[in-house]
């Protein structure tokens, strides 16, 4: 069987549009803004756009809480600028995706104001209402312990005094959950799946769809953090017992009748088996996932995820080599990345962003990681320029996502006036918050438009990193190639997509395995494998680590390495590196 897909081998570009370009001044990025940018997204080498939340809603999570599927939120504009941006990607050759966020809808959508309007409403059962329970001393208590996601202090649960009743909200109480059990639920979400398709978008990015089925027994979940009243509950509704019916009934009715590239949102699920009954050649649910292996590797396992863990080279390796395993071995598809609008930026959380020197190599380094990974590669805006996390000066005001000022509130009220609690608290909030990802594009170093984001004199949304200044696209793209070779990332990311196009035979499509030495400490520091086709092979070599390394993977090898073609120091030095040396005596790898 032929196993080549557009899908497979396409990058895609995601945008967070209220970040992206502000064109009519309101500080809040735009439709237009997109089409404005165009140009710079192809000339990147990009394939696939997928556009974060542009319906109707109040924004109590950045538009991941959606009022109306069939319309344009007016601060992002109209359905009309929506059709000219899809002619004008088609008109470069690429394609638009739309994150379906139908896990839940927004608190404001008319199927939840119907819904809790009464108990006979005919919309009640589109969500899950269920009674209090109450204690020995009539307390009254949430059906479960379950944990809210976005608020870890709080209950799944939201209670609603006009019906007297809870409904399950597992992200925040402005996201009702849908109730799926109900076929009405999943005859209309199919139908907004279809209102996209013909109006041209190619797909979708389709938010924690592994959530959408839950045990409805609704048990309490077991005491895992015994500091919290309320605990993780994703055992009762990850992967949940109707998943898969679900999916295959989305692809069914909906999907089979269109050429498209679905990605599932999947947290909290590890086992291989459950991924492959999604993703596997034979599985015909959705094409692939995005996995949290990568972005959970600084959480401590089992907890929230406003926690620090250490981790080192070997997890990377051990991550990934499950992944690739999974769709070369295994014949299943998946997705690669390090970033989306949900995570600290990558420079920050896996290398060294404390100088903008070694900014760059860490940028470059996570390129060159990802660029020869199998899987469909998934570029975040900024990412392409090296952006990095929020100054650790910023006062707490700046965080403006509901998640960190939950967690900051939790905090504040656990820990009164202590100021050791507070200053961990801020410290996880810079190294882990959403917000970091969240900040205006810095498309110029102009002060006066913040970074050529917005118009003159405008306050963008949330506050515009200052490294404008230093890392904007215009410069970057037009940095003239230096002496010595060294190119800027944007430079660099354009180069390693173009290379990853040119050899998709093996680094998409082709073999991988890891590429270890007997040393243990240099294992701790470097990630290494090879990925090869009937006709070439290549070897990604990547020290981790603040430390230079001298790495003996390459002495008694069946192959020899025979030049270096790409690498995030000294350009010009690769061609003068002595081969038959470094496999004998090791490679030496400066830091990052
Ligand atoms: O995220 C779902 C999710 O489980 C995580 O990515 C979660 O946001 C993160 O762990 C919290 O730090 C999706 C969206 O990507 C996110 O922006 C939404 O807030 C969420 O669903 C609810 O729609
Ligand atoms: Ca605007």
């Amino acid at each position: 069987v032929d196993k080549h897909r557009w899908w497979k081998e396409a990058t895609v570009y995601q945008i967070y549009p209220a970040s992206f370009l502000d064109t009519n001044g309101d500080g809040w990025g735009d439709v237009p803004g997109i089409t404005r940018k165009l140009d710079y997204i192809k000339d990147l080498g990009v394939d696939v756009i997928w556009v974060s939340p542009i319906y109707k809603s109040p924004q109590a999570d950045m538009g991941y809480d959606i009022a109306d599927y069939e319309d344009i939120d007016p601060s992002y504009g109209t359905l009309a600028d929506v059709d000219n941006l899809i002619k004008e990607i088609k008109a470069r050759d690429m394609k638009l995706i739309m994150d379906l966020v139908v896990n839940h809808t927004s608190d404001q959508h008319a199927w939840f104001l119907d819904s809790r309007s009464s108990k006979f409403s005919s919309k009640r059962d589109w969500y899950i209402w269920k009674p209090a329970k109450y204690s020995s001393d009539g307390t009254r208590l949430p059906p479960n312990n379950w944990a809210q996601i976005l608020g870890e202090a709080n209950s799944a649960w939201t209670w609603d005094p006009y019906t007297e009743e809870y409904y399950l909200s597992l992200f925040t109480p402005e996201q009702p959950d849908l109730n799926w059990e109900n076929p009405a639920v999943r005859t209309a979400v199919h139908a907004i799946l279809r209102f996209w398709l013909d109006r041209g978008c190619s797909g979708f990015r389709m938010d924690v769809i592994n959530l959408i089925s839950k045990v409805t027994s609704y048990p309490d979940a077991p005491i895992a953090v015994p500091s919290h009243t309320y605990q993780p509950g994703a055992a009762y509704y990850a992967n949940g017992p109707r998943l898969h019916e679900y999916l295959r009934e989305i692809h069914d009715k909906v999907l089979s009748k269109y050429d498209t590239l679905t990605v599932g949102e999947m947290p909290f699920v590890r086992d291989e088996d459950e991924i492959l009954k999604v993703v596997g050649a034979e599985a015909g649910e959705l094409n692939m996932i995005f996995a949290f292996d990568i972005v959970d590797i600084d959480n401590v396992p089992g907890d929230f995820k406003f926690t620090l863990h250490e981790w080192d080279a070997r997890d990377l390796k051990k991550v990934t080599k499950r992944l690739q395993r999974l769709m070369l071995e295994r014949d299943g598809w998946n997705s690669v990345f390090v970033e989306n609008h949900d995570q600290p930026r990558s420079v920050s959380r896996y290398t060294d962003d404390s100088t903008h020197a070694l900014r760059e190599l860490g940028a470059k380094l996570l390129c060159l990681m990802q660029t020869t990974l199998a899987g469909t590669l998934f570029v975040y805006q900024g990412e392409e320029l090296g952006m990095r996390n929020v100054p650790d000066t910023w006062d707490i005001q700046e965080y403006k996502d509901i998640e960190s000022q939950n967690f900051w509130n939790k905090y504040k009220e656990l820990y009164p006036g202590d100021a050791e609690k507070e200053k961990l608290a801020r410290k996880i909030l810079q190294k882990k918050a959403r917000d970091n990802a969240r900040t205006p594009m810095p498309w110029n170093k102009d002060g006066k438009t913040q970074g050529g984001f917005t118009k003159e004199g405008v306050q963008p949304w949330m506050r515009a990193h200052p490294d404008f200044e230093v890392l904007s696209a215009e410069e970057q793209k037009e940095r003239p190639e230096p002496e010595d070779g060294r190119l800027s990332v944007l430079q660099f990311w354009k180069r390693g997509l173009a290379n990853r196009k040119k050899h998709r035979e093996v680094f998409v499509y082709g073999d991988f395995e890891l590429v270890e030495s007997a040393d243990e400490e240099s294992e701790k520091k470097v990630v290494a494998w090879r990925r090869w086709s009937a006709d070439e092979a290549f070897i990604f070599i990547g020290n981790f680590n603040g430390e230079e390394v001298q790495w003996k993977g390459l002495q008694d090898r069946k192959w020899r390495v025979k030049k270096w073609v790409a690498g995030n120091y000294n350009e010009q030095e690769l061609e003068t590196r002595n081969l038959e040396q470094e496999e004998k005596e090791g490679v030496r790898l400066r830091a990052w």
